[in-house]
């Protein structure tokens, strides 16, 4: 039963009083501070691929990426406009670097993902190490490290940005620096990180200890491989599909500390087993055609589209057209390590 105790005028004269002291009465707010279920501003939404290309082309034209730092426009939850979030503690963007652009180096608390829509052969450098990109690929830019974009290809070139922006600002641990040049120096092969630890082996004395995965590219080629293996194997989860999730290789914990990073494969036709859980999750839709039930609500997508489904809302995947891919990022890790993290799979 929610309390809800009556507002006397001799209790209201009261909280007048104490209210010049800053203090405030708990009874007259817990039910609003603790809820018997998640109660987020965050709500369902959809943005289709050819809308953000459109808009992003449009920004090409009005900004350079040198001018603008980080040419990207950020996707606001409808629920939560003007706070740069897609979900509560998680921001997302879709940056475009154009041909021949640099996005100057800096590094920042806030650890970053790219998850690569479009263009294939741009670059982005992460503390002396460069990596080429390509569509599915997603790239990792720990907390504090140097990195900055380019793109020598003719084509522009399109990611989504995932950063635990929110989460850091809620935290007060916000730092940013700017490095002199425009550019970092490079002082490792392209692959490096790949063969040291991205090959089932690690450096003999590596003992990992840093929060975040050493591989900083995980392409698609090979996560793409490993989901059509499994998909022969048909061993579906209901309420998943085959869905994996990306792993730091010296602990087997997440790839990132605040936040977790998954592909999954929904064979030809097939439909989830309704499912909720505690993190609110950004998908993108890598492969294929479908749609997602969230709640009372439908979102129909395709090849690049982004969506994001609210904490504890029931959601039913479903494959219309083939077999579909969707890469998706959630604060998981996070809400794992305090032990909040729940899930509810029906009876699946
Ligand atoms: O590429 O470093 O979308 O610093 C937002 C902040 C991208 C980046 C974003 C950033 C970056």
């Amino acid at each position: 039963m929610e309390h809800a105790p009556i507002e006397t005028p001799e209790r209201k004269a009261f909280y007048a009083r104490i209210d010049k002291q800053n203090m405030t009465p708990l009874w007259s707010v817990i039910n609003a501070l603790i809820t018997p279920e998640p109660r987020s501003a965050c709500v369902p939404a959809l943005w289709r691929f050819d809308e953000i290309r459109k808009a992003m082309l449009e920004a090409g034209a009005l900004i350079t990426a040198k001018e603008a730092e980080r040419r990207v426009l950020i996707l606001e939850n409808p629920g939560m406009r003007g706070q740069s979030k897609i979900t509560t503690s998680l921001y997302a963007g879709v940056q475009l670097v154009m041909p021949h652009e640099v996005a100057p180096a800096h590094r920042h608390s806030q650890s970053a993902l790219r998850f690569v829509l479009d263009g294939k052969g741009a670059h982005t450098s992460v503390d002396g190490e460069r990596t080429l990109m390509s569509p599915g690929d997603f790239v990792i830019t720990p907390s504090m490290t140097w990195h900055d974009h380019g793109n020598d290809t003719d084509e522009p070139m399109f990611w989504l940005d995932g950063l635990d922006i929110p989460l850091i600002q809620f935290l007060d641990a916000s730092f940013i620096e700017r490095y002199e040049h425009e550019e970092q120096p490079i002082g490792k092969p392209v692959g490096d990180s790949r063969a040291r630890y991205g090959a089932n082996l690690l450096p003999i004395d590596y003992r990992g200890g840093s929060a975040t995965s050493p591989i900083f590219n995980y392409p698609y080629d090979r996560t793409r491989e490993a989901l059509h293996q499994l998909s022969r194997a048909n061993d579906c989860d209901p309420c998943h599909g085959i869905k994996m999730r990306y792993t730091n290789p010296a602990n087997g914990d997440h790839a990132m500390p605040t936040i977790g990073t998954y592909i999954q494969l929904l064979p030809k036709a097939f439909k989830t087993s309704r499912y909720r859980s505690t993190d609110a999750t950004v998908f993108v839709a890598m492969e294929g055609r479908g749609q997602t039930r969230v709640g009372e609500e439908t979102l129909q997508w395709g090849p690049k589209d982004v969506f994001v489904v609210p904490s504890w809302r029931p959601i039913v995947h479903e494959a219309l057209d083939g077999e579909c891919v969707l890469f998706s990022f959630s604060d998981r890790p996070v809400q794992e390590k305090i032990g909040v993290w729940r899930e509810d799979r029906g009876n699946a």
